[in-house]
């Protein structure tokens, strides 16, 4: 059934010149990019994207991350489009993420780790229209 996902291609990610790499991963699975945007978020979409994890620890070091640069919003869709894409971005903490995923083969952090994608259906709509709304 095809789907729809919201993904980050974060801070470090285009920092670090990686945007083409990781579009090329998933453009090469055979996802649609529906939606893609540059753009520097504020604190104020930052805390209701992870609205999850605004009261954790890690959190303020997250936001200053997350705010500190240009990333890139993209929809993907696709067949399974939610699990697929959290496969190939592989566990959160790169150190740990098996190698042929995003994180394994291209970061060394659990916080730098160069992508975000919704992890569930619900996930998904709401963050959807938190980055596109009316898309
Ligand atoms: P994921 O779904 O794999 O992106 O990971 P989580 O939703 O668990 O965490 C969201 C983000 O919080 C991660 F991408 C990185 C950051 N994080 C930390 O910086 N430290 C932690 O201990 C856990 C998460």
């Amino acid at each position: 059934m095809s789907e729809r996902t919201l993904v980050l291609i974060k801070p470090d990610a285009v920092r670090r010149g990686l945007v083409g790499e990781i579009l090329a991963r998933y453009e090469r699975k055979g996802l649609t990019i529906v939606a893609m945007d540059l753009r520097t978020i504020d604190p104020t979409l930052s805390d209701a994207h992870y609205a999850e994890h605004v009261d954790k620890g890690f959190y303020p070091a997250l936001r200053e991350f997350v705010t500190g640069g240009p990333l890139v919003a993209l929809v993907l869709q696709g067949d399974q489009a939610i699990d697929v894409v959290r496969a190939m971005n592989g566990a959160t903490d790169g150190r740990a993420a098996a190698p042929g995923t995003i994180r394994g083969d291209l970061s060394l952090s659990k916080s730098e780790n160069l992508v975000h994608a919704s992890d569930s259906p619900e996930a998904a709509k709401r963050e959807l229209d938190l980055w596109f709304p009316g898309l």
